[in-house]
């Protein structure tokens, strides 16, 4: 048996929480012959809710679970810790602006970036699903001076899953037929699905379907998805987005499959002429637990035009909490 890894999930106690823990200690993030260390790090009023989360942890009587730590405490959260699923943040309250929400959070994910510099272990990797994600995690490793920038990455597994599902429907296939799905840019209604390099069945997505559905259908569904689940669950995705967050971590710890990729956050190099630093979804292959962005992708005029835009808002974002980074 191999040496326990630790895993810190914030937001612990939360209904993504609820969702995932349970997966990670089964083996299901990091293969079924790694025992995990799990530490749950949430606030101070949630703890009693966190201890009834960790009483059913013990009760499945994971193999593979070696110890559960419970804190409301950052540096106890990250101690050490090797991977971190950044999940919980703050909600959008009634009257807030985007601004104000941007700044709450600004201050939760600076917070927990210091302490991810100053406890973790260097080679941490740490996975932002809190939203906005892709700017908190900016900000997690604006505060993580010591850590490779390329060590922090947000979410768009989920929009990428919800691409792989309507394509695979609307073609009459299923989403084993369906590869090299990319999701560019934000997690948020600008981020861009990519059908021209996506394949069914080994052919081009984009011929299989018509520009007007495209268009008109396809983005938007994809882009507006996490909306119609509230409208109809009366609560955002949970189980979906635990599972998005199991396979990004999978990908990025156990490697890719072939020529295909996946869609991740991650700091941008410049490539494809995206701003250098920032938290950009691109196509990438994993490989002996790093990530690499996959060049030479084809990108026309239209595929230009939407990843400016969530380029754009991207940029917008970084620039309202400007002024809260190191
Ligand atoms: P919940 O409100 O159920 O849970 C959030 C948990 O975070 C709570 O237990 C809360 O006490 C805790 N928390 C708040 N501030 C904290 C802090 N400073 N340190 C530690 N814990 C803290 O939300 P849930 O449905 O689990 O969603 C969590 C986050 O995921 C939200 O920001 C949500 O917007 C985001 N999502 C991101 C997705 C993505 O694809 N990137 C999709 C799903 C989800 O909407």
């Amino acid at each position: 048996m191999k040496t326990p890894v630790r895993v810190t999930v914030t937001g612990a106690a939360g209904q993504i929480g609820y969702a995932l823990l349970f997966r990670i200690a089964s083996g299901a993030m990091l293969g079924d012959d790694q025992p995990v260390i799990l530490q749950l790090l949430d606030i101070t009023p949630a703890m009693e809710a966190l201890e009834g989360v960790k009483m059913e942890l013990e009760d499945c009587a994971f193999p593979l679970l070696s110890d559960i730590v419970c804190t409301d405490d950052p540096n106890v959260g990250f101690k050490d810790t090797d991977y971190a699923l950044l999940v919980g943040a703050r909600p959008r309250g009634p009257g807030m602006e985007r601004k104000d929400l941007l700044e709450a959070n600004a201050a939760i994910f600076s917070v927990q970036g210091k302490a991810i510099n100053d406890n973790a272990s260097k080679n941490i990797k740490v996975l932002v699903v809190g939203n906005p994600a892709n700017t908190n995690s900016l900000i997690a490793q604006r505060n993580a001076p010591d850590i490779d920038p390329r060590n922090f990455t947000a979410m768009t597994r989920l929009d990428h899953n919800r691409a792989m599902t309507q394509i695979a429907q609307k073609t009459g296939k299923t989403v084993n037929d369906v590869t090299n799905m990319t999701i560019w840019g934000n997690h948020s209604a600008t981020q861009y699905p990519d059908l021209f390099n996506c394949k069914v069945s080994g052919e081009a997505a984009i011929n299989l379907v018509d520009q007007a559905w495209y268009e008109g259908e396809f983005i938007p569904v994809v882009q507006q998805r996490g909306a119609a689940i509230i409208k109809a669950r009366g609560a955002s995705s949970a189980a979906s987005a635990a599972n998005a967050a199991i396979d990004h971590m999978r990908s990025w710890a156990l490697g890719t499959e072939g020529d295909d990729w996946v869609s991740m956050g991650v700091y941008s190099d410049g490539s494809y002429g995206i701003t250098e630093g920032l938290i950009y979804s691109f196509p990438c292959r994993c490989e002996g637990g790093d990530w690499s962005i996959v060049q030479g992708v084809e990108v026309g005029e239209f595929s230009q035009a939407k990843m400016a835009a969530t380029e754009q808002e991207l940029t917008e974002e970084r620039d309202a909490v400007q002024h809260l980074l190191p």
